[in-house]
C-alpha cells in the first residue's frame, strides 16, 4: 500500500471509515493501471518460416523478431511513431492473440524471403518495400498506419479509431492523481480543522 503508506507520512490522520473508502478507491484504480501501463515483457513471438529465393530455409524466431525486425521499427525512415514503446506493438506482425502472423506479418516475410538473410537493414528494406500494399484491407496503405500509428495487419485499428485507444489509458493515470491531490486537500483540512 504504497500510497496509503505515503498519505500517513505526511501526517494526515483521518477515521477508520474514510481510510478504508480510500484504500478502496486506490485498489480499484490500481487494478485498472497495470493493463495500460505494463509492458508485456512476457511476450514471445512465434516462429515463421521463410523459404528465400534461393532455397534457404530460415527460421524466424522470437530472437530474430526482437532483434532484427523490431528494431526496423525504430528506423526514422520507416516511422517516427514510437513502436516500439506502443502497448499495440505485439500485434504490428502478429494477430491479437500472438500465435500467428496476421496480413501484415504475412506480407512481410512474403517480402523478406527476397534476402538471403534477416538483418535489421534487410527488415527495414523490406517493410518499406510493402509500404505502399494495404495489407489488412482497410483503406490505408501499410506505411501511413505505421506512421499513423495504426496496426498495418487489423481493420478494425484505422486513424480514425486512434483517439479512443490513448484517452482512456492516460484518463485512468491522469484520474489517480487527481484523486489523490484532492484527498491530499480535503483531508488535510479536516484534520487542521
Ligand atoms: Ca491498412
Amino acid at each position: 500500500m504504497p500510497m496509503i503508506k505515503y498519505l500517513n507520512q505526511m501526517g494526515i490522520s483521518f477515521p477508520i471509515d474514510m481510510r478504508r473508502a480510500m484504500a478502496m478507491l486506490i485498489l480499484l484504480m490500481l487494478a485498472a493501471v497495470p493493463g495500460a501501463l505494463s509492458d508485456e515483457e512476457g511476450v514471445k513471438y512465434p516462429t515463421a518460416v521463410v523459404i528465400t529465393d534461393s532455397g534457404k530455409v530460415i527460421n524466424i524466431t522470437d530472437e530474430m523478431w526482437k532483434t532484427q525486425i523490431y528494431p526496423a521499427l525504430g528506423d526514422r525512415d520507416v516511422t517516427t511513431y514510437k513502436w516500439l514503446t506502443s502497448t499495440k506493438k505485439d500485434y504490428v506482425f502478429f494477430d491479437r492473440s500472438i500465435k500467428g502472423l496476421n496480413p501484415f506479418g504475412q506480407d512481410l516475410v512474403e517480402a523478406l524471403s527476397h534476402y538471403d538473410n534477416i538483418t535489421m537493414v534487410n527488415a527495414k528494406e523490406a517493410i518499406l518495400s510493402i509500404g505502399n500494399l494495404d495489407s489488412d484491407g482497410d483503406g490505408y496503405s501499410n506505411i501511413e498506419e505505421l506512421r499513423m500509428g495504426t496496426l498495418p495487419g487489423d481493420p478494425t485499428d484505422t486513424p480514425t479509431w486512434e483517439k479512443e485507444d490513448y484517452i482512456p489509458q492516460y484518463g485512468i493515470i491522469i484520474g489517480l492523481i487527481a484523486s489523490v491531490v484532492v484527498l491530499h486537500f480535503i483531508f488535510r483540512k479536516s484534520s487542521s480543522a
